[in-house]
């Protein structure tokens, strides 16, 4: 992989003008701990320097997309015996973390894709929303943003990208209640293409091929030119967003709440609705 942080949940390969980055780990439906994460935005930096390359593909395996953040690793951070304040730790496992990787996706100038094999969960749908083009395996995907239920606010720019993709009210009940954003709402609003199929190799395979021929008949440089513009009004909205969420929910990770929850959702002693 060529790099320090490298993961072995977390794969990549360059091919022509695509940077495709695959999530590694079906055993733990994708989960991604603090590192992964890190590694992720490295990856999305490393797109970014290559200039032959116009777009960063997203992709998974098995039959979710990424189940969210490691709740094991949160766990092992807290079990961590420091000297410091609560208040440090989670400024460092969470915040900067945080801030960092959804600043990297909301500031990516390469075209940002995403191909949903599966459902996505927590920061891991926040950077499916974060994307360009999601593209859909079949209609059994759904993103859930449990924050409510575990002791969290909104995270990954949500707080922007949900309203301005799905529309107020259906933030509002989704985010509120923790309720999974169904197949039938993300389809053309964040979903711009099902590709109705079983097979995630297929599906990771197909959309590649396609894209190849979508691009034939195109002038590359002006695809970045295209998107700094459609996103222009709403970048700044992004950067706000990304540092009010992160220290909005500081006090909850100081007072041990999130903390809590993953553990019990670790334990299996709790489930989220579905
Ligand atoms: N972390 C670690 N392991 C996981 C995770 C996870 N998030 N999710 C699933 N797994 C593992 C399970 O432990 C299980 O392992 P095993 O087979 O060894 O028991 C395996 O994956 C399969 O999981 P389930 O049996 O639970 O599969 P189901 O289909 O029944 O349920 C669900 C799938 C609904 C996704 C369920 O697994 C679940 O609710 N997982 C937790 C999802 C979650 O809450 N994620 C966190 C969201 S919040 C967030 O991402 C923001 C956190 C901010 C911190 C960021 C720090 C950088």
């Amino acid at each position: 992989m060529g790099s320090d942080n490298s993961s072995e949940r977390i794969k990549y390969f360059v091919d022509g003008p695509f940077f495709v980055i695959r999530l590694c780990d079906p055993g733990s439906l994708n989960a991604l701990n603090g590192n992964d994460y890190l590694y992720l935005a490295e990856l999305l930096e490393k797109s970014e320097r290559d200039p032959d390359v116009y777009f960063t593909v997203l992709q998974s395996s098995g039959r979710f997309f990424s189940s969210g953040a490691d709740f094991q690793s949160i766990s092992q951070a807290q079990e961590m015996k420091t000297d410091e304040p609560e208040l440090n730790k989670w400024l460092a496992f969470f915040v900067s973390r945080n801030v960092y990787i959804t600043d990297t996706f909301a500031r990516h100038s390469k075209i940002l894709i995403c191909c949903m094999n599966g459902p996505a969960v927590g920061l891991s749908a926040a950077l499916c929303a974060l994307c360009d083009i999601v593209y859909s395996m079949n209609d059994k995907v759904y993103l859930l943003f449990p924050f409510s239920s575990i002791g969290l606010v909104t995270e990954g720019a949500t707080s922007v990208t949900l309203p301005m993709k799905l529309g107020s009210s259906w933030t509002f009940e989704s985010l509120l209640f923790s309720s999974p954003i169904k197949f039938d709402r993300l389809d053309g609003t964040i979903v711009a293409k099902n590709y109705e199929m079983d097979n995630v190799d297929k599906f990771n395979d197909t959309v590649l091929e396609e894209l190849k021929l979508k691009i034939k008949h195109l002038y590359l440089p002006t695809l970045p030119e295209i998107k700094k513009l459609l996103r222009e009004s709403y970048a700044q909205e992004l950067s706000r967003a990304n540092s009010v969420e992160v220290n909005d929910a500081i006090k909850y990770w100081v007072k041990g709440i999130p903390q809590t929850s993953f553990k019990q959702l670790s334990q299996k002693q709790r489930k989220h609705k579905l």
